[in-house]
């Protein structure tokens, strides 16, 4: 699949620091050392339903991940998926008498669209699940003659007793997983199981689906785990930097994906750093298309409001924390958008070394982007109470909110 056209990241004096960042795995702050190219796999959308702000919020956390690891003068090999044919996909499409495959498509087509206003650089490869069926079908292959995985009527699964380290991408208890399993597309209960957390990795051809040839497997369609591990090793190999995603993806997602690919290899962890992202709510509930208490990008684009301020309105919180879009917070990016163009707009300033250090110390940091628009203000309010002298400083300013931030000013 194509992804969607990057934005330019302006070139920066100096060099940024390398990212400490949360990894769930451990459970505490790593300092990554990439190569000269970093390696991120972060999971893509289900295109099911319009980008809203909690997809972008999520995505904006691991577009900092890249703009500080270009600032360090890496390269980033970045990869990403689209889970163009899933459960939830065909029950969507069922539901509304739509094709899948165009619905997938259509939303496919507008998330690029959101991605692009938005100013999140794009992956190197972006991968749909079903062009990524003949890479899956050898490894289910592979893991079944192993005996990490097992038939069940005709499907596969994997077995998570065949990973001695299941578990400890999430650190959840049976308990834990087995309701999680069941909230998240699992199917704890299938009698006939060796263990309920069991995960689907080829579920064969069903009446009215979707199925794709799966050689000695037969006809069926991929599980959704194995498809992004099939994904990840194919571009990146194991080992790479950093797996991302929103925090519901921990268990079951990375959790099996990080079991498959040991079980494939022989490796643990199949990620240095498992990094997610908190919950945006609305109307103090979780936002999801599932319940349908959504707020879309593309809405608030139509309704006229600049990709920038939306973008300010996620930076405005931490990564890791869960909270709510309330107007409020749309207006309050809105305010601050308009207050830093008119200070970036005239032609000298308050000197904007130290600022850019700032902003630089402030994600390298667990990408704590609220502190880091908290320098901005403070260059700003500088700005319009005494002004400066620094002919030039106002430019650096916008290229730095711009090469580290996303935001257009
Ligand atoms: N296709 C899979 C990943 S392989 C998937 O989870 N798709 S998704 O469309 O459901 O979600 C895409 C990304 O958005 C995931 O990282 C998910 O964790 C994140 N996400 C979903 N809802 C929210 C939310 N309310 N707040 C923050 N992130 C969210
Ligand atoms: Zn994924």
């Amino acid at each position: 699949m194509h992804a969607w056209p990057a934005s330019e990241v302006p070139a920066l004096p100096g060099q940024g620091r390398d990212l400490r960042i949360h990894d769930t795995a451990t459970g505490g702050l790593v300092t990554l050392d990439p190569g000269p190219v970093a390696r991120i796999y972060v999971c893509g959308i289900t295109p099911y339903d319009a980008t809203h702000i909690g997809h972008a919020a999520t995505y904006n956390a691991f577009d900092l991940v890249q703009r500080v690891w270009l600032d360090t003068k890496r390269q980033v090999h970045y990869v990403q998926n689209v889970t163009d044919v899933d459960d939830p996909l065909l029950e969507r499409a069922q539901r509304d008498g739509l094709d899948w495959a165009a619905l997938a498509e259509k939303e496919t087509a507008l998330f690029r669209e959101d991605m692009t206003a938005l100013r999140m650089l794009p992956p190197r490869q972006y991968i749909g699940a079903v062009e990524a069926i003949p890479g899956i079908v050898p490894l289910v292959e592979r893991l079944r003659d192993m005996g990490a995985a097992y038939e069940l009527e005709g499907d596969v699964y994997f077995s998570v007793e065949s990973d001695p380290h299941f578990g400890k991408v999430s650190g959840l208890d049976a308990a834990a997983m087995r309701l999680l399993s069941a909230e998240r597309g699992g199917d704890p209960d299938r009698p006939g199981k060796k263990n309920p957390l069991d995960p689907m990795l080829w579920m064969a051809a069903r009446e009215g689906e979707p199925s794709w040839d799966g050689a000695s497997l037969g006809r069926g369609r991929p599980g959704w785990h194995i498809e992004c591990v099939a994904i990840a090793l194919d571009h990146l190999g194991m080992g790479f930097d950093i797996q991302g995603g929103g925090s519901d993806l921990a268990f079951p997602h990375h959790e099996m994906g990080a079991s498959h690919a040991q079980a494939l290899t022989g490796e643990f962890p199949m990620a240095k750093a498992y990094v997610h992202a908190g919950m945006v709510a609305l109307d103090g509930e979780k936002m999801s298309k599932s319940k349908g208490n959504l707020v879309f990008v593309s809405k608030l684009r139509r309704d006229g409001v600049d990709p920038a301020a939306i973008r300010l309105a996620l930076l405005a919180h931490h990564y890791r924390a869960d909270w709510e879009w309330t107007d409020q917070v749309l207006r309050d990016a809105v305010a601050r958008l308009g207050r830093w163009r008119a200070a970036v707009s005239r032609p000298d300033g308050p000197p904007a070394e130290a600022l850019v250090q700032e902003i630089r110390e402030a994600l390298a940091d667990d990408l704590d982007a609220p502190a880091a628009l908290i320098a901005v203000d403070r260059w700003t309010a500088r700005q319009e109470q005494s002004g400066g002298t620094d002919e030039g400083a106002p430019g650096v300013v916008s290229r730095a909110v711009d090469a580290l931030l996303g935001v257009a000013l």
